[in-house]
């Protein structure tokens, strides 16, 4: 494991992307039913975009503590964050935003020495070429009550699908470990739909570690990866091996203007002391609004445990 992330204690996760122009659950949303697909995807025309400012995210992360970043480049819906020549179901050939919101937030933290990671999703609930699956792998005799977004058409797993699939995304994370400089950690996410040998590992895992040799990745990877990623609830005793917890700072991962059931500072500060005692980091979420900017309340709790921090730091 590398040292840096051994010494980082603190990230700050970033779940940036449409779903922030209605206030949804990422993803989820239509997966869940709360939402018709056709509903959630209308929403790409009213990403802007327009008040990104990268630097203003980097700031305030470098102000929080936090030694690294990891930036949602690809949720479960599939709308890529950059412009990738593998579909165009991307923020710029696709939104208003019509731009990179990778390279901006890339340049930005780079900059400041805090370490670049990325979220990229295995699953990919847009995609053509990604059949999903049936629970127990039976197709149920009445479709109506299956949700699609896990479900193959004809309940088969098509082998030359399930390849050209693979192969998307490989294409598309080669993009992101070369288009932006060096990239430190990839956060994977959506592992749970296919098993180890179906995501083909351990060569995948070479695959990326071809472009940067000394890239960490999560465990989201059917335990191919290099720490575990527990999310939402501290574990009772010290986990065996690297480790990061990751938490909302409410109860959302992306934007929800409803859900104002935000931690205290105090509680954010007693969760950070658990994972750091036991050995672990604390990968705080944020969620930014559609145009990029970021809800007061989710950057006081920023500031203040970076106040806090540094408070500890020096006495
Ligand atoms: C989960 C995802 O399904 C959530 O939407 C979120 O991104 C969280 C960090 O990981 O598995």
């Amino acid at each position: 494991m590398q040292k840096w992330f051994e010494e980082a204690k603190l990230g700050i996760f970033i779940h940036y992307g449409i779903y922030a122009v209605d206030g949804v659950a990422e993803s989820w949303s239509f997966y869940n039913g709360r939402i018709p697909y056709e509903q959630y995807m209308k929403q790409l025309d009213g990403f802007t975009a327009s008040k990104y400012d990268a630097d203003y995210w980097a700031d305030l992360i470098e102000k929080s503590g936090a030694k690294y970043a990891v930036l949602t480049t690809k949720h479960h819906d599939g709308v890529a964050l950059w412009d990738t020549q593998y579909s165009d179901l991307n923020v710029v050939k696709k939104t208003p935003a019509k731009r990179d919101l990778i390279k901006e937030y890339a340049e930005a933290v780079t900059k400041r020495g805090i370490r670049l990671g990325m979220y990229y999703s295995l699953i990919d609930w847009s995609h053509p070429d990604y059949p999903s699956v049936y629970e127990g792998g039976k197709v149920p005799e009445d479709l109506t009550q299956v949700n699609t977004y896990s479900s193959p058409v004809d309940g088969v797993q098509d082998e030359e699908k399930w390849k050209k699939f693979l192969q998307f995304n490989n294409d598309q994370l080669k993009e992101i470990l070369t288009n932006y400089g060096k990239v430190d950690m990839l956060w994977f996410d959506g592992d749970w739909e296919r098993s180890a040998e179906q995501w083909n590992l351990p060569e995948f895992k070479h695959y990326l570690q071809s472009f940067n040799p000394d890239i960490i990745i999560n465990s989201r990877l059917q335990g191919h990866g290099d720490y575990k990623t527990p999310e939402q609830g501290i574990p009772i005793t010290r986990p065996e091996g690297p480790w990061e917890f990751c938490t909302t700072i409410n109860t959302s991962w992306g934007y929800v203007p409803t859900d104002d059931r935000y931690k205290s500072l105090n509680q954010i500060i007693r969760m950070f002391c658990d994972c750091i005692s036991m050995g672990g980091n604390m990968l705080l979420d944020i969620g930014p609004r559609e145009d990029g900017t970021i809800d007061q309340r989710q950057e006081d709790i920023l500031l203040g445990l970076g106040d806090w921090i540094r408070t500890h730091e020096e006495a």
